[in-house]
């Protein structure tokens, strides 16, 4: 994650909270264009897909293919649903920052769009990621405050050895690649899922990943992989029950997560409730520290 002053050559109104000014008046017909892109595959494999609350979080600010949101006013809408505020950034922010932003309800959107050459994949959050993939689901009341709960409780993990990679773990699994369990089926609410094409049809329908119901030391203790699909899921009932099982002061949890194992990103487990057992799985797993 490149530095303040280095960013500030590229962005020289950059604050010390990394925040920039969207420019939106800046973003050319080509951006635009890969926005309506991206926004009309996802349009196409969502319905059935993606659980409800994240096509109302959609409907409901008024999100569109025609162009790249303008932050201001995203936020305005945003606002009066839930309180919460979309920031321009240039990418990834430091953790401090980040949590700093979610503890008061704003979210760092990173302000540029991916390239037609990073169609399908993007190593730093763009807008349509951040936009498209976190924003609707902040129009849900129970999960914007559990947004912030962990913003919060970031702020609280950083002094803490250890508690940041837990805490991460909980995010990765949860925000960005979260499933829940509706009466019609698993449906995605994870941005990570819901951005991409690929992945919003393997995630529900691929036999391939493990589709385990959450539990929050489980997931603690699992490592994630960056660079490929998830080879596991975690499915949570509902937003609420997600929210009473991690509104919590963690201390005691994190001092027993700094020893026993750690489980790999494939890894089924005798205790784990399994929606869906992977046909990729390894019995037994490797239990890499
Ligand atoms: N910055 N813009 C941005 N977006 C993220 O999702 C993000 C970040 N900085 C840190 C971070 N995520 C994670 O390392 C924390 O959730 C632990
Ligand atoms: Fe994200």
């Amino acid at each position: 994650m490149p530095a303040l002053d280095q960013l500030r050559l590229k962005h020289p109104e950059i604050a010390a909270d990394f925040t920039i000014d969207q420019h939106w008046e800046r973003y050319g017909a080509d951006e635009h264009g890969m926005w309506r892109t991206l926004y009309e595959r996802q349009a196409k494999v969502l319905p059935g897909r993606a659980a409800q609350e994240f096509l109302d979080g959609l409907a409901k600010l008024d999100l569109v293919s025609d162009r790249i949101p303008e932050f201001e006013r995203l936020s305005d809408g945003l606002e009066k649903l839930t309180g919460w505020r979309v920031v321009a950034v240039p990418s990834l922010v430091p953790d401090d920052i980040f949590f700093d932003h979610l503890a008061h309800r704003r979210f760092p959107a990173g302000q540029f769009i991916r390239t037609p050459q990073q169609i399908d994949y993007i190593e730093e959050p763009d807008v349509f990621h951040d936009v498209f993939g976190h924003v609707p689901m902040l129009a849900h009341p129970v999960f914007a405050d559990y947004m912030q709960a962990y913003g919060k409780g970031g702020q609280r993990a950083l002094s803490e050895f250890g508690a940041l990679k837990n805490l991460a773990r909980l995010y990765w699994y949860t925000v960005e690649f979260g499933l829940i369990e509706k009466p019609e089926g698993l449906r995605i609410y994870g941005s990570g899922i819901v951005s991409s094409r690929t992945e919003s049809i393997y995630a529900v329908e691929s036999p391939s990943p493990n589709r385990i119901r959450f539990d929050l030391e489980r997931v603690m203790r699992t490592n994630y992989r960056i660079d490929d699909f998830q080879e596991s899921y975690f499915v949570i009932g509902s937003f609420e029950d997600l929210f009473q099982e991690t509104y919590k002061d963690f201390a005691a949890l994190y001092t027993k997560l700094a020893s026993g194992p750690n489980y790999s990103p494939g890894d089924v487990l005798a205790g784990d409730r399994v929606h869906h057992r992977g046909t990729h799985t390894y019995i037994g797993g490797s239990h890499a520290a």
